[in-house]
């Protein structure tokens, strides 16, 4: 699609001018609004599913909120589609649209997709609305999770709690088998390797190496979020610099950080943790004229994005828990020239298909200096074997790959 729907970041304009497919409004009142995004899936689902304490009290949580909020999508796509369409719905916001939309077009071919992990049995099973959610959706066809372990914990959480058989990838459910597959999403390979081989791109990439001297350049690229491991990352290269009297004249760490979901007082904490560590950081370690951190909390375009990319020796990805991550692919995909290397969390989803990578247990503050130490270091011939490896399993794993694998898979059932 050649559409450009984003007038901002975060914001998109309906309808929407040019574009080849329909967006549709969904209303919400706004205390459902903020009750559904904020209250059930900012702050109970999304930790909870990363297995992260939840951010409220679960049973207090505005629920109804939730179920009002997914009845409206259901009505809306029930609303703008005809009996042979196919329905794709994504990610945990909509865990009850399959089943919503099922009583509206039992005929019709559904799927739902989840972006982030599944946990086991025993942390999915706090939620008061476990039976409910699971129902939800196995009114979908297909089920699909990033690695074959979130689907198999899926498949424990239907057997812990609800009566329906469960066999290797499947569950009979009423008259009906719902597929659960492993389904790896990617990027769009092509699209963003031509991005980092832009001459406008090539030049951000000299200033950015320019401006910050010698020194070999670490990359950090995260939304704000307590699940990407920030202030361990932090927390390592402080390490670094204080076990190695060189390291401040010879490395530097770029940590671009993207603002997210700041109404949630978890998120607004964990900013002021991370603003006070890179403070201290560079208290302690700057030099007149040479900062150790140089922190940007903000959007990027993706033209410079990616310019940090390829300016980067190393990229560190590390998590504490992610359903794949995509920073991960994306450095692989900017790397046309084969150089840098990734740091990756073994947390990670991205972990269990990329194998050229470096893998660290983010909570081991210790190994993970230890391994940006060996990434730093790294010759030239480990660094380019790796990264061919990297490359290649991007490409395999690309999101139009992904996105027709889905449909067909969809389509079979
Ligand atoms: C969820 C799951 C799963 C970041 N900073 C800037 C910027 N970004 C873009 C990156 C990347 C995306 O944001 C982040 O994607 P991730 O996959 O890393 O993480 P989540 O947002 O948490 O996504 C995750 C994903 O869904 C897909 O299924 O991989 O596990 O949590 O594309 O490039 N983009 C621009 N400027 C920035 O400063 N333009």
């Amino acid at each position: 699609m050649s559409a450009k729907p984003a007038k901002d970041f975060d914001s998109v304009t309906v309808p929407a001018p040019n574009l080849d497919y329909d967006l549709a409004h969904v209303s919400l009142r706004r205390p459902d609004q903020r009750g559904f995004y904020e209250g059930i899936s900012n702050a109970v689902l999304w930790p909870l599913l990363h297995g992260f304490e939840p951010t409220i009290q679960v049973g207090e949580a505005p629920w109804s909120s939730y179920v009002g909020a997914n009845e409206e999508f259901a009505e809306t796509a029930h609303s703008m589609s005809s009996s042979g369409d196919v329905f794709w719905i994504q990610d945990y916001h909509l865990m009850l649209v399959p089943g919503l939309l099922r009583t509206k077009r039992p005929k019709a071919r559904i799927g739902w997709f989840c972006h982030i992990p599944w946990p086991p049995p025993d942390t999915f099973g706090i939620l008061p609305w476990r039976e409910e959610i699971l129902e939800g959706l196995l009114g979908a066809d297909v089920l699909g999770f990033h690695l074959p372990e979130y689907a198999e914990h899926f498949r424990q959480c239907v057997e812990r709690f609800t009566a329906y058989d469960v066999t290797r990838d499947e569950i009979q459910y009423q008259s009906r088998k719902v597929r659960t597959i492993a389904a790896p999403i990617g990027i769009p390979v092509d699209e963003l390797q031509a991005l980092a081989i832009d001459p406008d791109v090539g030049r951000e990439v000299e200033r950015i190496r320019q401006m910050m001297g010698n020194r070999q350049l670490i990359l950090g690229v995260d939304r704000l979020d307590y699940t990407k491991g920030i202030p361990e990352r932090l927390a390592a290269f402080e390490r670094l610099l204080r076990k190695d009297k060189s390291a401040r004249a010879r490395y530097a760490l770029i940590q671009v950080m993207v603002p997210s979901r700041t109404d949630v007082k978890a998120y607004a904490d964990l900013k002021e943790e991370i603003d006070r560590m890179v403070g201290d950081i560079n208290g302690r370690y700057a030099d007149t004229g040479r900062v150790p951190v140089h922190y940007l909390y903000r959007n990027l375009s993706q033209r410079a994005l990616f310019a940090h990319y390829r300016a980067a020796d190393v990229a560190l990805v590390t998590p504490l828990r992610d359903g794949m991550n995509l920073v991960a692919h994306e450095y692989a995909a900017a790397r046309t020239d084969d150089d840098g290397v990734l740091v990756l969390s073994e947390f990670a989803g991205a972990a269990k298909y990329l194998k050229g990578a470096v893998l660290v247990n983010p909570y081991d503050v210790e190994s993970t200096t230890s391994a940006i130490h060996r990434a730093l270091a790294m010759k030239r011939s480990e660094k380019k074997k790796r990264m061919r490896a990297l490359r290649a399993e991007v490409m395999r794993l690309d999101v139009h790959r992904w996105a027709d694998d889905y449909v067909k898979a969809l389509e079979g059932t």
